[in-house]
């Protein structure tokens, strides 16, 4: 009779363990995306080593990039020009940075007017070919920001005459003929470690003061930079 018990006690804690776990995946597959690193191709050339990074934001992530759709996200194109959701980046220490984000989404704004202005960078902040120095606090759409490296980049927006015509992106992956803005920028990375990176407008549509969702989700607008 008691063996019994103890098996059944045995049991039900078994039970509940791989219920923990499957909920802990759960979980964690809600709140993290693909975390498969991308590291791009490092070219060195007179002891100058440099990477070029392309990236794209978009509104929505579309349903070929589930589990949510409706999300926003960065997606980093791969050598064989297949976009990827992935935020999480091999860098070289030391290096140049060439960063292109071909940004499909439109205005959201900021909090906070001072995240207008672009830092950190090796040059100017380049929309569209244009030097900028700093945007109206109503125009970013997103920024790139590494707070570590004291780098940010407020990312240009879609014109809403973009965004209302037939050019709009609905889901991505987003073509180039779409509607879009192309930022470029360059930044040095410094001694190896790993960098938080993310967006810090409120961009999260149909979330708690635009905040939630894929604003803390690594995969959609956080990431990371690992320096190596
Ligand atoms: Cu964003």
């Amino acid at each position: 009779m008691r063996g019994g018990l103890a098996a059944k006690v045995a049991g039900v804690a078994a039970v509940v363990a791989v219920a923990g776990i499957l909920i802990g995946f759960y979980i964690s597959g809600y709140l993290v995306g693909n975390t498969t690193p991308f590291r791009p191709a490092a070219q060195t050339t007179s002891g100058k080593t440099s990477v070029n990074l392309v990236l794209q934001t978009v509104a929505a992530v579309g349903p070929t990039k589930a589990p949510h759709p409706d999300w926003v996200s960065y997606l980093v194109r791969r050598p064989n020009g297949q976009w990827e959701r992935s935020t999480i980046y091999t860098l070289p220490a030391h290096a140049l940075v060439h960063v292109t984000i071909y940004n499909f989404d439109g205005a959201s704004g900021l909090r906070n007017p001072f995240l207008g202005q672009p830092q950190g960078l090796v040059g100017k902040e380049v929309v569209d070919g244009k030097p900028i120095d700093a945007f109206p606090p109503d125009q970013p759409s997103h920024t790139f920001a590494v707070p570590e490296m004291g780098i940010l980049v407020p990312v240009a927006p879609v014109s809403e005459a973009g965004e209302d015509s037939p050019k709009a992106c609905g889901y991505a992956p987003c073509a180039l003929s779409m509607a879009h803005r192309t930022i470029t920028f360059t930044f040095r990375t410094g001694k190896p470690g790993r960098y938080r990176w993310q967006c810090f407008v409120p961009c999260a549509a149909g979330f708690e003061y635009g905040f939630g969702g894929p604003m803390q989700s690594v995969g959609y607008m956080d990431g990371f930079l690992n320096v190596v």
